[in-house]
C-alpha cells in the first residue's frame, strides 16, 4: 500500500512538475526528531524503564533524537541500568546524568542495581558520570535555540537545580535564562487533576514546587489519572530475555509478567507525537503547586501551562505503548551487523 501511494505520488509530482514535487518531498520528510532529555527516577517503580524503552523505539524510527538521559534520585546504581538499557538499543555513548544529592538515596527498589550489573555496560555508579546539572547545561548549549524537549517522569531535583545554576563555560547565561533560550517545552509526568497528591511531585515536594513555579517555557502535564489506565508489559514476556527491559519487568514483578499503569510512557509518547489523536488538553489555566508537593489546576492566571484529558479509550493508547516498548532494537542489529557483512 506505501509503495503503491508513493508510485502515484511520484507520477503526480513528474506530471504537475515543481509545486507537486515540493509537496511530495514534505510528506516524505516526515517532521524532525524530537530533540529529547529524559528525567527519570528510575529506581522504585519499572514504568521508567518501559518509558526508556520505547524512548529508544521511536528513535530508531527517527521520531525522536535521545539528547542525553538523567536520573533523579540519589541512588548511585540506577544509572548502570540506563547505561544497559541504552546499550542494548545500540547507544552505548549516549550522556548519562546524575542527581548526587540526598532525596531518595537509599530507596533502591528491587531491579536497577541488578540490571547494571549482569547487563553489558560501561557505567555501574554516579561516579561513572556527571553531575545532571552540568550535563544539562552542556547539552543544552550546544543545541539550537527553543528546539529541545526535556520529558520528566521522576522528582524535580534535576529541574530545580538546573534553573539556579550559575553561569559557566558552557553558557554565560544562568540556568533559567539558558532554559529559556534553549528548551521548547517541558512535559511532566506529574500532578493529578483537576487537583491531588502525586508521588513525583509530593516525593520532592520543594523542589516540584520551586521548578514548575520558576519554569520560563511552556508545560504540558500527563497527569496520575492519565497513565493510571493504561496498562502495558505483560508482553514483554516474548521479548528476548536478553533485553534489560523484559529483565527489569520480570525483577520487578518476582519473576512474572503483568499488564500495569504506564505513567512515565504517555509522558513520552506526548513528548514525541504530541496530541495526536490519542489526548485531548485543558489549556485555560495555570498548575499551581503547594510547597508540599501537592496541587490543584487554577482557571486564572492563564498560563503556557496544559494538561493531557483522555481521548482516545486507554487500551488502544496501551497496544500503542507497548508495540513501542516491544519492537527489538534496530539500531544496535544495524551496528552489530555492519563489520560481519564487510569481513
Ligand atoms: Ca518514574
Amino acid at each position: 500500500m506505501w509503495k503503491i501511494s508513493w508510485l502515484l505520488l511520484s507520477l503526480v509530482s513528474a506530471l504537475l512538475g515543481t509545486a507537486s514535487a515540493a509537496s511530495a518531498r514534505a510528506v516524505r520528510n516526515a517532521s524532525p526528531p524530537v530533540r529529547i532529555i529524559l528525567d527519570t527516577d528510575m529506581t522504585e517503580d519499572v514504568d521508567d524503564v518501559g518509558a526508556l524503552a520505547m524512548l529508544h523505539a521511536l528513535a530508531d524510527r527517527g521520531e525522536a533524537e535521545i539528547l542525553a538521559v538523567m536520573h533523579s534520585t540519589g541512588y548511585p546504581y540506577t544509572v548502570g541500568a540506563i547505561d544497559a538499557i541504552n546499550t542494548y538499543y545500540g547507544r552505548p555513548d549516549l550522556p548519562i546524568g546524575a542527581y548526587k544529592g540526598d532525596v531518595k538515596k537509599d530507596a533502591g527498589g528491587n531491579y536497577a542495581r541488578a540490571i547494571g550489573e549482569k547487563f553489558p555496560s560501561n557505567v555501574k555508579t554516579n561516579a561513572d558520570v556527571p553531575d545532571a546539572t552540568t550535563l544539562y547545561r552542556r547539552i543544552l548549549a550546544s543545541q539550537p535555540d527553543k528546539s529541545v524537549t526535556i520529558v520528566t517522569v521522576g522528582f524535580l531535583v534535576n529541574l530545580e537545580n538546573l534553573l539556579r545554576s550559575k553561569p559557566d563555560r558552557y553558557s554565560k547565561r544562568d540556568g533559567a535564562a539558558l532554559v529559556a533560550q534553549k528548551v521548547k517545552h517541558l512535559v511532566v509526568m506529574g500532578g493529578a487533576f483537576p487537583k491531588g497528591r502525586e508521588f513525583n511531585l509530593v516525593e520532592a515536594g520543594p523542589a516540584a514546587a520551586y521548578s514548575l513555579s520558576n519554569w520560563p517555557t511552556p508545560i504540558v502535564f500527563s497527569g496520575f489519572e492519565i497513565g493510571a489506565r493504561v496498562f502495558t508489559g505483560a508482553l514483554l514476556e516474548k521479548n528476548d530475555p536478553k533485553s534489560p527491559v523484559r529483565e527489569a519487568y520480570r525483577l520487578y514483578f518476582g519473576g512474572a509478567f503483568k499488564g500495569r499503569e504506564s505513567w512515565d510512557q504517555t509522558a513520552v509518547l506526548y513528548a514525541v507525537r504530541g496530541l495526536h489523536n490519542y489526548w485531548t488538553a485543558e489549556t485555560e489555566g495555570y498548575m499551581h503547586v503547594f510547597p508540599d508537593g501537592s496541587n490543584e489546576w487554577r482557571k486564572a492566571p492563564d498560563r503556557d501551562h496544559a494538561y493531557l484529558k483522555e481521548s482516545m479509550p486507554p487500551a488502544s493508547v496501551a497496544a500503542i505503548i507497548q508495540d513501542l516498548m516491544t519492537l527489538p532494537p534496530m539500531k544496535g542489529k544495524r551496528s552489530r551487523r555492519g563489520p560481519s557483512r564487510a569481513g
